[in-house]
């Protein structure tokens, strides 16, 4: 019998999420920065093998909203614990744990479903001096079903969280096709990467208050292979905003779009031409409308079977 489930990806931001959902499918389909608040939306990675499947969903990292951007992701965080299999809390072991881990234990008070804790990042020699103390923190506090301490980055400890995965998933078959690795749409993971790139080389305010709006996405056949004509705009809140992301005669802007259209071109195996622009939109961040606007993470879609049956 196989095992298969939904498994949550809880954790303060930066804990390393969505490097170890990429670790766990040996393939990019989130996008990751050393900026908090990288991940804003519930991204779905799908692990398929013999034994079953795991749905895995990588979420915003715990934080205080302070914005109606941030209340959304924050729902979407806790809508999520309440409706999945398994959850998986991860910490940053390199750091002391302090309120917002304290926080983190308070969603996973009454979780009705195993937790299994991870300590991440024991790459790092401050990790590895002080992981005792810094699990038992947690332990402490709670029960888990199991600690398997890793590093995302360089991918120590996966084999035996994978086992520990499959080992506590109900008995099932498969929820998704096994042939996909995620359900994100391209169109939005376009634009991830785009941030991503943007993320990258932004400070200070500036990776919370910018984001990423897709005008138009085109794709062309010609003799050379698929064409992916992209137009986006980079986001900001305010005017004076956008001269750190354009740069002295442009070089920053030239630069995120040289680095974005490398990966994307990777991501999606075609060949792309970018055009990216920066505007100013104050106060976006608390503006419903332009919310709804931003790329939806999924193309809705109708389960087999449904099509061609009117209202
Ligand atoms: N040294 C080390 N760094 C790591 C490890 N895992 C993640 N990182 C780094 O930690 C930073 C944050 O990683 P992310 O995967 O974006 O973290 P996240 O939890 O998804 O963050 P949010 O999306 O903001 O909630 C990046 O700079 C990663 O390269 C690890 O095992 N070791
Ligand atoms: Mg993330």
């Amino acid at each position: 019998m196989k095992h298969s489930g939904t498994i949550a990806l809880l954790g303060r931001p930066n804990a390393g999420k969505s490097t170890l959902v990429n670790a766990l499918l040996g393939e990019k389909v989130a996008i990751v920065s050393s900026k908090p608040q990288t991940t804003r939306h519930r991204i779905t990675g799908v692990l398929s093998e013999e034994r079953g499947q795991a749905v895995l969903f990588d979420l915003p990292g715990v934080h205080r909203p302070l914005h109606r951007l941030n209340v959304q992701m924050m729902h979407a965080l806790r809508d999520t614990l309440a409706e999945v299999d398994l959850i998986v809390q991860i910490f940053d072991a390199s750091q002391a744990p302090g309120a917002g881990e304290e926080f983190v234990l308070g969603l996973v008070r009454d979780a009705a479903v195993p937790v299994l804790l991870l300590p991440n990042k024991v790459d790092r020699p401050d990790a590895a001096a002080q992981l005792a103390g810094r699990v038992e923190f947690y332990t402490t506090r709670r029960m888990y079903a199991a600690v398997v301490p890793i590093s995302a980055l360089r991918g120590d400890g996966l084999p035996a969280l994978r086992d520990a995965i499959f080992g506590l998933l109900p008995e099932g078959e498969p929820l998704l096709d096994p042939s996909f690795t995620t359900t994100q749409s391209e169109r939005f993971f376009v634009t991830e990467l785009i941030r991503e790139a943007l993320l990258e080389r932004v400070e200070k305010e500036l990776p919370f208050t910018s984001t990423v709006h897709l005008r138009e996405f085109q794709e062309k056949e010609t003799a050379a292979g698929a064409l992916l004509r992209i137009f986006a705009d980079i986001v900001v809140d305010r005017e004076s905003q956008k001269g750190i992301v354009v740069g002295k005669a442009g070089t920053m802007i030239k630069e995120i779009g040289t680095a974005a259209r490398g990966r994307i071109e990777a991501a999606l195996g075609a060949r792309v031409f970018l055009d990216l622009r920066v505007k100013a939109r104050h106060g976006w961040r608390e503006d419903q409308r332009f919310l709804a606007e931003l790329e939806p993470v999924e193309v809705p879609w109708t389960p087999p079977g449904d099509e061609g049956e009117g209202p």
